[in-house]
């Protein structure tokens, strides 16, 4: 079992799209783990995009991230991290695929509606970082047999 954080950013909130993409994941079968709607501080943002740092585009990415709110959540599923990011399309939507969140919503690198986990170390790893370990439920449900091989 995989989990990825997920978030509904700034340009996706604003658009109403936030139910759009829960129910894409819970339809796709992936189980909530934990949720928080909130406005990033500047040391949040820079924690988590420090990967990029230095990249022309840093600087407006962290001042978007933290415009405005964000709905954060954790989903876990068995290879939950390339499942969604499946789901949520290449980080170019001119290149994501028709039925992907950033094909059917976004045009623009810079306002790409999601962010989603790339490993299932930076999965664990950013979960740890938006989430306290309480805020994370472990949970199952009576339909995860038919979902969980
Ligand atoms: P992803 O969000 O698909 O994991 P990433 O980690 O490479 O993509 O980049 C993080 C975010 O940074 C991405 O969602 C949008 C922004 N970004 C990436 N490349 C960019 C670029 N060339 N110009 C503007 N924004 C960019
Ligand atoms: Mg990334």
């Amino acid at each position: 079992m995989e989990r990825s954080l997920v978030l509904v950013k700034p340009d996706g909130v604003q658009r109403g799209l936030v139910g759009e993409v829960i129910a894409r994941l819970e339809k796709r079968g992936l189980r909530l783990v934990g949720a928080r709607f909130l406005l990033v501080s500047k040391a949040l943002a820079e924690e988590h995009y420090a990967i990029h740092k230095g990249k022309p585009f840093y600087d407006g990415l962290i001042a978007y991230i933290t415009s405005a709110p964000v709905m954060a959540m954790v989903w876990e599923g068995p290879k939950a991290i390339a499942a969604i990011r499946q789901t949520m399309g290449a980080t170019r939507p001119w290149e994501a695929a028709p039925g992907t969140v950033r094909h059917d919503f976004a045009l623009e690198v810079g306002r790409n509606i999601t962010h989603a986990s790339d490993s299932p170390e930076n999965g664990e790893a950013e979960a740890a970082l938006w989430f306290k370990p309480e805020e994370l439920v472990s949970w199952s449900r009576e339909v995860d047999k038919w979902i969980f091989e």
